[in-house]
């Protein structure tokens, strides 16, 4: 391999890894200048200039990172964006190119034991790519042949369930709605989604308890509340421009409080770049009171505030009357509480629980935000329905300043749901899909992420497409996962970027690029638009600026109606070519199925959208099964940590979006030049026998199989955490979460509560210290690396 280009961050090593103090503020102009350096870096001076200034503006392309949403029209700013937005344009609006010639360079295997991070590096893949059974290089495949060969798998398949038709939370609600089509025509429901991972406990809990699973407030409900709750979830990082929401209600008078067992910086201070005070002075202070819960302690913690109500009776008892059910089961359940068992389990005194109980009493809006600190635990489900109980009891939802506000992850995961991707569709819902096309869709429900897992593995499924995503690297149990998709016949995977799921092959791999948000999209009767809703339920369209990255791209609705064509035909006399050729056609498809969504194509299109129906949040109205909201009363189970384990949370540093490595700069939490970092409390490192800044290994304590569960070659960083509680970076430690371990009811892997143990790394050991940020998949990656000493400062 002597004649290889050299390639963009080949020298990428954890042996550069620095720890310095946290910060104590997100923001300021250090974002600015990162911002603007990593632009000009990926995308140059003319896509950077092209790109930004459109960025979630009216005539311009929704941000494809998270799902806050935008201001009303008129309340924009002319950089409607934050650092991550910018890093996540930077990122698909690279001028660096994965050519066929690329693929020839690296076999597959080679691929695989490069990091997540190198892999991201190497740019826009350009044209559709093949493994055939049997070789070890991708090569380049025309079009009609992928197409054909897709159409030839699924029509060999024994029954239509032994097909997982995977879904990343950034496809457009017009590719979403063409593809559940799709896939129902063809006969299943196994349409799995990244949200089985994310907010599933959410809608499952929201479902039953308010009966619609989705937020119950608007920006101006957060620029207007009295008080925010604001847990698990760290909007510094992952929802940046919320903070800007947060200063405008900080400077409405609202308090805030947050519950993280880390003390995030974007929930200490905020220094908002578009106000000179945000520049040069302190910034904004955002929590007045922080509760260090240990990991899994939410549930007692809300029990117990919801205790001090009931007990000082400050509840909203019209409300409860009139509005609910269940009041008096749940109040009997909470004053019966154990209080040793809520110190023990939140690692919080009676004082501060008192404290920020007393918050909530003394506020009349009440708007309690959350994400995935909350979700993936294995009793996420009843927590959510806690966090509900409390709003109820002082009936703080349906009016304004307050309501439930679940933070979505993905820029449109919450519309892909609302057109219909969901392995669990409503009967309401397929009973519009036949009335519109004329043929009975299955009625059986189809499989979540973790059931698709089992059933590769144990081959019962043998055709995987992912229409985006990075499904082996977001998913738990990362071999066991690896190894599923490898029994497969045929994987497909509809990108813009190479990522590990490419390299983790079935007996014929596909890779087939796609248009992402930036670029424009030209189809037979003109230029398209496509739309996506927020966090928020409001729902706007996005139109991109840009070139596409190569000629050969399809956009993502050309390539589903193409593989739709492929496997089924005109069966029952689904119009594909109608579809792609013009994406109104599929609106018009969506205003007659999808609920709220009547004339669709003129409220969609108007400037700023138009918001969805939401009756708790329009009416005090719950559809439920009651008719009313309902109190659910669940027991606190505590967490039980054997001696000599700690409790492991899975999260993302700010230099990521989810499984894609932007970089190595966890600046808000000090971390440098690597990833491999594990974060614990001092006294939990000297009881675990060890010391800061040394090499482990992490061991997963799972007793329900014999999978031996391990990572290795993580740096221990002393840091301000709970005793008992600690922490590392997503997607590294996925191999430790079991398949098996999930969330009741909602089947999402637990991937922030993981027992482990913590050992030394032996020195010598080949995997230790490797030196990119992750270990190939299923592989030993051989790297070696003599331990150093830490920088600390
Ligand atoms: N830049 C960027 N933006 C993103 C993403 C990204 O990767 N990068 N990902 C997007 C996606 S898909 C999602 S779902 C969201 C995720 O957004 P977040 O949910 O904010 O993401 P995480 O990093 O998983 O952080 C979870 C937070 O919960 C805290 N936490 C962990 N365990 C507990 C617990 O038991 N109790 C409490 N109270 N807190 C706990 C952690 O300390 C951390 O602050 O962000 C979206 N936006
Ligand atoms: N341990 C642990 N695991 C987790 C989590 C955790 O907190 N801890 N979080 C979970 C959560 S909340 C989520 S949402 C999942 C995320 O799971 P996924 O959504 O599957 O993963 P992403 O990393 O967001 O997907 C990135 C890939 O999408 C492709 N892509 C980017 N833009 C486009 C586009 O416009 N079109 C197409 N077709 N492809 C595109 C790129 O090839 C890129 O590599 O991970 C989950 N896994
Ligand atoms: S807050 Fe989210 S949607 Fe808004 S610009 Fe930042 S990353 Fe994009
Ligand atoms: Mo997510």
């Amino acid at each position: 391999m002597s004649a290889r280009h050299p390639r963009p961050a080949d020298d990428f090593s954890e042996a550069d890894l620095k720890v310095e103090s946290p910060k104590d503020h997100a923001a300021g102009p250090t974002a600015v200048a990162v911002s603007m350096k990593r632009s000009l870096e990926r995308m140059g001076p003319i896509n950077t200039a092209k790109t930004l200034l459109k960025l979630n503006q009216l005539e311009g392309f929704d941000c494809m990172s998270c799902a806050w949403p935008d201001p009303d029209p008129g309340h924009r700013h002319v950089a409607e964006f934050c650092e991550n937005g910018a890093k996540a344009v930077a990122e698909e609006a690279t001028t660096r190119r994965a050519t066929p010639e690329f693929f020839a360079q690296y076999s597959i295997a080679e691929l695989d034991r490069q990091s997540e991070y190198w892999l991201g590096q190497q740019g826009r893949i350009t044209h559709p790519m093949i493994k055939r059974p049997g070789a070890t290089h991708y090569e380049e495949v025309q079009w009609d042949e992928a197409f054909a060969l897709i159409g030839a798998e699924l029509k060999s398949l024994n029954t239509p369930d032994e097909a997982i038709f995977y879904t990343s939370g950034r496809a457009s609600n017009e590719v979403a709605f063409a593809y559940q089509l799709f896939v129902r025509a063809f006969g299943t429901n196994n349409l799995p989604d990244c949200s089985n991972m994310c907010h599933e406990s959410t809608s499952i809990a929201l479902q039953e308890s308010i009966g619609i699973g989705k937020a119950s407030v608007s920006i101006d409900d957060v620029h207007n509340a009295k008080l925010l709750v604001i847990a698990g979830q760290n909007p510094g990082t992952n929802h940046p421009r919320m903070l800007s929401a947060l200063e405008i209600a900080k400077q409405n008078g609202a308090k805030i409080i947050s519950i993280n067992p880390l003390r995030e910086a974007g929930l200490v201070r905020f220094k908002n770049p578009q106000n000179p005070s945000g520049v040069v002075g302190r910034g904004t202070e955002i929590s007045d009171l922080h509760l260090p819960i240990k990991i899994n302690g939410d549930l007692a913690l809300f029990q117990a505030i919801g205790a001090l109500l009931v007990q000082w009776d400050a509840l909203d008892h019209e409300f409860i009357a009139e509005h609910t059910t269940g009041f008096e089961q749940w109040r009997s359940h909470v004053e019966a509480l154990d209080w040793d068992a809520v110190v023990e389990t939140t690692g919080l005194s009676r004082a501060q629980i008192t404290e920020a109980a007393q918050l909530i009493r003394e506020s009349d809006a009440t708007i309690y935000c959350w994400a995935m600190g909350l979700t993936q635990h294995r009793n996420a489900v009843a927590t959510i329905k806690e966090v509900v109980n409390l709003a109820f009891a002082q009936g703080n939802i349906g009016k304004p300043g307050a309501g439930l506000f679940p933070v979505r992850g993905h820029s449109n995961v919450q519309g892909d749901r609302t057109m219909g991707i969901w392995e669990r569709p409503p009967a309401h819902f397929l009973d519009s899909l036949q009335k519109e096309f004329g043929f009975d869709p299955p009625r059986e429900n189809g499989l979540d992420t973790v059931d698709s897992i089992r059933a590769m593995r144990d081959g019962k499924a043998h055709f995987f497409l992912g229409l985006g995503g990075n499904f082996v690297q977001a998913v738990s149990d990362t071999d066991v996962a690896a190894q599923a998709l490898r029994n497969t016949r045929m994987t497909v995977h509809i990108s813009t970027k190479i990522n590990r799921s490419h390299l983790v092959t079935g007996d014929t791999a596909l890779i087939l690029p796609t248009k992402g948000r930036t670029e424009k999209d030209i189809q037979a009767s003109g230029p398209q638009w496509i739309s996506v809703e927020d966090s928020t339920c409001s729902v706007h369209s996005s139109r991109g600026p840009l070139k596409p990255a190569s000629p050969y791209l399809k956009s993502e609705v050309e390539i589903i109606t193409r593989i739709a064509e492929a496997a089924i035909g005109d069966r029952y006399g689904l119009n594909w070519q109608g579809m792609r050729d013009d994406y109104s056609v599929i609106r018009t498809h969506i205003s007659k199925v999808v609920p709220g969504c009547a004339a669709y194509e003129v409220n969609v299109g108007r400037p700023g959208g138009f918001v969805l129906p939401h009756p708790p949040r329009d009416s005090r109205t719950f559809p439920t099964k009651s008719g009313l909201g309902e109190f659910v009363a669940s027991p606190i189970e505590v967490l039980q940590v054997p001696e000599g384990h700690v409790v492991l949370q899975t999260l993302r540093s700010h230099d990521q979006f989810n499984t894609t490595i932007y970089g190595l700069s966890d600046r808000y939490r000090g971390i440098e030049g690597g990833r491999k970092v594990v974060f614990l409390h001092p006294d939990d490192i000297a009881a675990l026998g060890l010391t800061d800044g040394q090499f482990v290994d992490l061991h997963t304590r799972w007793v329900e199989d014999d999978i031996e569960r391990s990572v290795s070659g993580f740096r221990v960083v002393s840091y301000d955490t709970p005793r008992g509680s600690a922490a590392a970076y997503y997607p590294e430690t996925n191999p430790l979460i079991p398949l098996d371990s999930t969330a009741l009811e909602s089947n999402t892997p637990t991937s922030k509560s993981v027992i482990v143990s913590i050992v030394p790394t032996l020195t010598g050991n080949a995997k230790a210290a490797g030196q990119d940020g992750q270990d190939a998949v299923g592989s030993d990656n051989g790297h070696k690396a003599t331990p150093q000493p830490l920088h600390l400062s």
